[in-house]
């Protein structure tokens, strides 16, 4: 499904440098897909925290959480891009007002279900297009989509929209994630094309 919003450019025209858009919508991960089990999933906010103290959500606190819908497309570091995907969750900024950060946090890590983690700058995380997505184009997630709970952060490449998320981790000093440790860029914006950590430039990343 193609959605086009009035004011909305071509998909051509949405495309960062060296994407392209394939047939079907690919579905990539490394490992297996989890099981969800509501009884035991908790979403655990950690690190520096404004109070000190870790936060911990159970589904449904989480999941009764004020909901929106953004529009977006995204973009695979191996060039491929997802176009208007219609994602509905919670935003980042419910959770900063339920679980502030200590003043001086400027990165964020996102946990997932086996340790696969992603980190972002706060910036990114408390952009206007991220996204605790529980819905893809108006259904439930599936299970290999991130089902209960992925992370979106469109304006990234995709290995940043963590799928299976359980938690965050409040970072005043930045720490890589799981492919920012294997090679790819600590920031990732397509649209400067920052694919691979030998692109990093000084204050990229950390050393
Ligand atoms: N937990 C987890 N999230 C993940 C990944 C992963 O391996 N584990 N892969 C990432 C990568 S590289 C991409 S391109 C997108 C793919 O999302 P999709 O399967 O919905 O297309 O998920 C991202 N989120
Ligand atoms: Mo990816």
């Amino acid at each position: 499904m193609t959605v086009e919003l009035p004011g909305t450019p071509r998909e051509e025209n949405r495309l960062p440098p060296g994407q392209y858009v394939p047939r079907g919508r690919p579905v990539i991960h490394y490992g297996r897909v989890p099981t969800f089990r509501p009884e035991t999933w908790e979403f655990r906010v950690m690190g520096a925290t404004a109070s000190g103290e870790h936060h911990r959500f159970s589904w449904p606190e989480f999941s009764e959480l004020p909901r929106k819908t953004v529009l977006a497309d995204f973009h695979c570091v191996t060039k491929f891009s997802l176009m208007g995907n219609e994602w509905t969750g919670i935003p980042p900024s419910v959770l900063l007002d339920l679980a502030p950060p200590a003043p001086g946090v400027k990165h964020v890590l996102i946990w997932a279900e086996y340790g696969y983690s992603a980190n972002i700058r706060i910036n990114d995380f408390m952009a206007p297009d991220t996204l605790f997505a529980m819905e893809l184009d108006g259904k439930t997630l599936s299970p290999e989509r991130g089902y209960p709970l992925r992370i979106v952060v469109p304006h990234l490449y995709a290995w940043k929209s963590v799928k299976w998320v359980r938690g965050v981790e409040y970072m005043i000093d930045d720490r890589r994630g799981f492919w920012e440790e294997r090679g790819y860029h600590n920031i990732a914006d397509p649209w400067k094309e920052q694919r691979y950590s030998y692109q990093e430039e000084p204050g990229d990343g950390p050393p």
